[in-house]
């Protein structure tokens, strides 16, 4: 198995709800560990440039003001493979179909008030982690 690194973002309705301590000990209690991270208010740029993958869908413009909408937590999780581990604990995209005990089942409002983020895959992972941290304010492995 391999050790990597992804991108989780708790987005503004979570940290609104006051849960990142509850969604950081299901990061812990996976194996998880945090890395790095920063609590942020994006700004419209960063917003669109963090999603420019999906600029074209019809959902951009309403994911860009739901993420500028409030502050979010970004951290970096490192573990045995801490891409798939994320996303499994986060859940399905809607929380309707979010199965029982993840983050969106227990936490997401609506598919777009979903509670957190994680890179979907390794590529991703890198190219993500690089947009909001300098290798400086990474730890070191
Ligand atoms: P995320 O990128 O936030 O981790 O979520 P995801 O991979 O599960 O979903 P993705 O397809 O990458 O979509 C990014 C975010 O856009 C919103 N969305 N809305 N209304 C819609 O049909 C729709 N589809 C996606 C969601 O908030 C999703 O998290
Ligand atoms: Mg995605």
């Amino acid at each position: 198995m391999a050790l990597e690194r992804t991108i989780s973002i708790i987005k503004p309705d979570a940290v609104a709800k006051n849960v990142i301590g509850e969604i950081y000990t299901r990061f812990e209690k996976a194996g998880l560990k945090v890395v790095a991270a920063k609590m942020k208010h994006l700004s419209t740029k960063e917003a669109e440039g963090f999603y420019a993958v999906h600029k074209e869908r019809p959902f951009f413009r309403a994911l860009v003001e739901f993420m500028t909408s409030g502050p979010v937590m970004i951290q970096v999780l490192e573990g045995e493979n801490a891409v798939a581990k994320n996303r499994e604990l986060m859940g399905a995209t809607n929380p309707k179909d979010a199965a029982p005990g993840t983050i969106r089942a227990d936490f997401a409002e609506s598919i777009d008030a979903n509670a957190v983020h994680g890179s979907d895959s390794l590529e991703n992972a890198a190219i993500e982690i690089a947009y909001f941290f300098p290798a400086t304010e990474v730890c070191p492995r």
